[in-house]
């Protein structure tokens, strides 16, 4: 996606670009050899089990043989620093507060709709989620807390996870903490396609995951779009975004700050600035080169603000939402004197971060209790992010009395005459004979 739209016409002169992005159109989305590549790994593992699986960990892993099991009941606290456990501990608590909230809200109902008739959904969690828990450059150390928390929350029964290998090819420990406070079921040492692919096919555990949740590279996400149907999946992530919206009473650093916050995750990375204050988007894009001057990670964040940045002003804050709606970012700031009117009048985005003390990172590391796996891409027009109601299955009941024979045998002996479908009208005629 783009934020300087083509097809909102009628916004024409209500915008200006302050910056644009130094590549014409979006990331690029799908690679045909990842596609390829993927495609002929997932038929290898099928075919061949196990040993395939190891047998790519041991090309692309570089794992050295042994048990790929990781004993969760053995302590790694000896490896990590005390505050950064108590940051993990942090993160998990609340997401699991947000989480086990969410969950209260998602009730159970009966209701009769006519006498005779009642109806209503009860939701079932489902029973085995895999969680992939990434650990390359940035090893993301909330992932379980996104992944695991919540379908445990939701009341899933079994959930395993899969992490990488580092380059000592032990898992990382810290990740491994994650998955011990969240309360994952299992965790193997296995990463990217193959780790997909041993989930899906059962060859972890006793049976095959019945979804699969989790970020990862590129190749982890065509994984999931190919194994999509045999097991759920969460969505499918591009490169993580940011947007912000801000006034002339926004701080030019903290949204130069901000921006840059997840242009760090990767070169194709887009951040967009809309701003009601010429002035505060001009000060903000000379704020970005100042911070990009002294990042350590500027060799990922530049790229990534050159050729995927932008800075529109908008003439009002009407233009603002209309702009922002269409791009539908998966992180969204407002950093405004009217947040809450943003509030009520935004209706794209996968998560949005209200006032200057706001800031994505709070949310993407747990602290805020909300997830951070969300649509990118545009995806926040048509759905939200991972939350327990995910995990869960509404699935309907009817109880049908012979009162009720009468009015709904009746209609279903017409459609079915009209339709020509004589075993559905006897269903339905039987009953008539009987009750009605
Ligand atoms: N922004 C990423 C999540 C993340 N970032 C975790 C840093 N740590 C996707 O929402
Ligand atoms: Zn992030």
């Amino acid at each position: 996606m783009q934020l300087i739209p083509s097809r909102i016409v009628h916004l024409d002169g209500a915008y200006k670009v302050l910056k644009a992005p130094g590549v014409d159109g979006p990331p690029a989305q799908r690679d045909p050899r990842v596609v390829a590549t993927v495609s002929e790994m997932l038929s290898t593992i099928e075919k061949g089990g196990m040993d395939a699986v190891l047998s790519y960990a041991r090309k692309l892993d570089n794992w050295a043989g042994g048990d790929v099991e990781v004993d969760l009941s053995k302590p790694v606290t000896g490896e990590l620093p005390e505050k950064l456990c108590a940051a993990l501990d942090l993160g998990a608590e609340r997401t699991r507060a947000f989480a086990t909230l969410t969950r209260e809200k998602l009730v159970d109902f009966e209701a009769e709709l006519v006498p005779g008739l009642t109806v209503g959904h009860r939701y079932i969690p489902i029973a085995r989620v895999g969680a992939y828990l990434p650990a390359g450059r940035f090893p993301l150390l909330a992932s379980a807390f996104m992944t695991v928390n919540v379908a445990k929350a939701a009341g899933v029964g079994t959930v395993i996870g899969c992490t990488p290998p580092q380059p000592d090819g032990r898992p990382s420990p810290a990740v491994v903490y994650t998955a011990q406070v969240t309360g994952a079921d299992r965790l193997f040492c296995i990463g990217g396609v193959q780790a997909l692919a041993a989930m899906a096919f059962g060859l972890l555990g006793d049976l095959p995951v019945d979804m699969l949740v989790g970020a990862g590279n590129a190749y982890v996400a065509e994984a999931k779009r190919q194994l999509f149907g045999r097991v759920a999946i969460d969505l499918l992530a591009g490169p993580s975004e940011v947007a912000v919206i801000a006034d002339e009473t926004a701080r030019a650093d903290l949204v130069a700050a901000d921006l840059l916050g997840q242009a760090e995750h990767g070169p194709d990375s887009p951040s967009a600035l809309v701003t009601t204050s010429e002035e505060l988007g001009r000060a903000v894009i000379d704020e970005v080169e100042r911070q990009l001057a002294t990042l350590s990670t500027n060799d990922i964040a530049g790229p990534a603000w050159r050729d995927h940045g932008s800075v529109v002003w908008a003439q009002d804050r009407e233009t603002a939402v209309a702009l922002m709606d269409e791009y539908a970012p998966e992180h969204l700031e407002v950093q405004t004197a009217d947040d809450d009117w943003y509030l009520a009048h935004l209706t794209n985005y996968g998560s949005v971060f209200l006032g200057e003390a706001s800031t994505v990172a709070y949310s993407d590391k747990g602290m805020a209790g909300t997830n951070h796996v969300l649509p990118t891409a545009g995806g926040a027009r048509h759905s939200a992010g991972l939350s327990v109601s995910r995990f869960l299955k509404p699935l309907t009941f009817q109880r049908v009395t012979t009162a009720a024979t009468p009015e709904l045998a009746v209609a279903v002996d017409e459609m079915s005459t009209y339709e020509g479908m004589a075993a559905h009208r006897a269903t339905a005629t039987r009953r008539m004979d009987l009750w009605a």
